[in-house]
This record gives C-alpha cells, sequence and structure tokens, in this order.
C-alpha cells in the first residue's frame, strides 16, 4: 500500500518531540555512560532508553516498515530496498555527556534506499528541522530552508566555512586521511592548502547536514560515520538544492549506507567546490 509520507512526518515530529523531553530531562553522569568500541566512542542509559521509546511507538503504528537503529544494530545488518526507519536517538553523544548543546535525535525514512523523510530535532535548542522529498525542508515548521534564497554563488573553496568530524576511529589509514586533509584544507595557498575561512568540527552529523541546508556551513565531510547519523539530515539538505557526495573522489551517487559522506550548499558554483574539495583529499577511505 502507498504510505501517507504526511502522516509519517507528522508522527516523527510527534516522537522527536518525545524524545527531546527525554534527552532534556536526563542528567548523564559517567556510571550512566559506557564505552562501545573505545573510549572515545560514547553511549549513555539515554541513547537506549530513547531508541526504545522510539522503536516501540514506531513498530506500533507502523508494523510493516522495518527499523534501523544505532543501539540496536549488529554488524550484518542490511538495509533492503524496503521502506525503513532509520534512527539515532542522541546524535551526538559525546555533545551529551559533556553538556555541550549541540545535540539531537535524528529519524528517517528511506524507501528503496533513497532517504525520503527526515527530522532532525535539538532538544536544547529547541530547533527542529524537517522534510519530505520532493515537498521542502523547513526550520521550526514554518521557515522554509534555506534561509537565503537563490542561495548565495560560490567562489571557491577559499571563502567557505567547513565542517568535518574527527569520529571515534584515531589510528590506521582512515585517521591519516582525515588529519591530513584537515591540515591541507586550513593551510596557506602557498603551502598546497585550500585556506578555508574555517574549520569546525560540531560533533552531531545530523545537525551538520541540516546546517549546510540552512546555508549557515557550506561543506561537511565526514566517512566513518553511519546511515542513522545522515539519513535524516540528507532529506533536509536535498531539498534545500545541496548535494551529497562521496567522502572519496569520485562517486557522485553515494549510498545512504555507504558511511562516505560530503554535503554541499545548494548555490551556483557547487559542483567546482566538490572537485577543488576532492582535490585536496590526501590518499582514500577505506571504510564503507
Ligand atoms: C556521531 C556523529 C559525530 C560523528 C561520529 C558519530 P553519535 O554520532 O554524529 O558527528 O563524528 O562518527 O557517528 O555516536 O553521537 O550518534
Amino acid at each position: 500500500a502507498d504510505l501517507d509520507l504526511q502522516e509519517i512526518h507528522d508522527f516523527l515530529i510527534s516522537i522527536a518531540q518525545e524524545a527531546g523531553e527525554m534527552i532534556t530531562a536526563a542528567y548523564p553522569t559517567t556510571s550512566a555512560s559506557g564505552t562501545k568500541k573505545n573510549s572515545a566512542d560514547l553511549v549513555t542509559e539515554t541513547d537506549r532508553a530513547v531508541e526504545k521509546m522510539v522503536s516501540t511507538s514506531l513498530r506500533q503504528k507502523y508494523p510493516h516498515i522495518a527499523f534501523m537503529g544505532e543501539e540496536t544494530y549488529s554488524p550484518g545488518d542490511l538495509l533492503t530496498s524496503s521502506p525503513t526507519f532509520i534512527v539515532d536517538p542522541i546524535d551526538g553523544t559525546t555533545n551529551f555527556v559533556h553538556r555541550h548543546p549541540y545535540v539531537s535525535i535524528s529519524l528517517g525514512l528511506a524507501i528503496a534506499l533513497v532517504p525520503t523523510i527526515g527530522i532532525v530535532y535539538n532538544p536544547f535548542t529547541r530547533t527542529l528541522y524537517s522534510g519530505i522529498r520532493g515537498r521542502g525542508a523547513f526550520r521550526n515548521r514554518t521557515t522554509p530552508l534555506p534561509l537565503t534564497t537563490p542561495p548565495p554563488p560560490f567562489e571557491d573553496l577559499s571563502s567557505c566555512l567547513v565542517a568535518v568530524e574527527w569520529g571515534s576511529d584515531r589510528s590506521g589509514n582512515d585517521y591519516k586521511v582525515k588529519s591530513q586533509t584537515f591540515t591541507r584544507l586550513c593551510a596557506a595557498k602557498e603551502e598546497g592548502g585550500a585556506m578555508v575561512h574555517g574549520l569546525r568540527s560540531l560533533g552531531s552529523a545530523a545537525l551538520n547536514l541540516c546546517a549546510v541546508a540552512t546555508g549557515e556551513l557550506d561543506v561537511y565531510w565526514e566517512a566513518g560515520c553511519w546511515a542513522w547519523d545522515v539519513c535524516a539530515g540528507w532529506v533536509i539538505l536535498k531539498e534545500t538544492g545541496g548535494m551529497i557526495v562521496d567522502a572519496n573522489p569520485g562517486n557522485l551517487e553515494p549510498r545512504v549506507d555507504g558511511r562516505r559522506y560530503m554535503a554541499v550548499r545548494g548555490g551556483e558554483g557547487q559542483k567546482r567546490i566538490v572537485e577543488e574539495f576532492w582535490g585536496l583529499v590526501e590518499g582514500k577511505f577505506e571504510v564503507g
């Protein structure tokens, strides 16, 4: 049967608000938080409680839609082309643990592997981003995105504000690709760099994508994050004319579960920015 996308979108917003109340009421302590694969990969009881609430509500209302969530994922679970909710109960867990307010809940729906509905909610700033594929994206339901229309044309990478993330993998080839590329992005042109206006590492992939959608960031580049970090923000970004390509040079059509992403805001010249950025990437990511 055809899915009522508007109804699902509205239901996801109500769940995001409920999750937001759980998140702001929770007081993360070290005893209630733990680590997953290493000491920089954090999870709290709140992540698990929120995912439980979200998955229970969604399974009850939409029993025929599959569910994939960060805290219940196990290696080998595959995203299929069936309609699937893709959920990160707390995106920005490290910020949450440190009580830094750049935290969100990310609720996405993919159909045939295409991100189709996206809800990203920051309960600390009470900012809601939402979008349905083909029907636009909004901040707090009423402000259409991007915030500036038409978005300003791009000059080159040097005039961009760029978000990257260090992620929780801090060794090996991929860490080297990241850190060397970060250095090059910032370095002066005479040293082979792009000398971007600034590099930000804010700690939530979902909110980074929304910031590219609004126009508050120009580019966001990360490898190693997961479908639940990006599915919802992907819809919102695309609805604003933004692009999502591979973090490795070459692929213009990455999969939502491809684990390597570069987002560029809408605006004349965005393809040039993609090419210029790809030209600076030092090496190649193995993840994905
Ligand atoms: C995190 C991201 C963060 C990214 C990490 C991780 P979590 O999500 O949003 O920006 O660098 O790779 O995926 O663990 O807080 O949900």
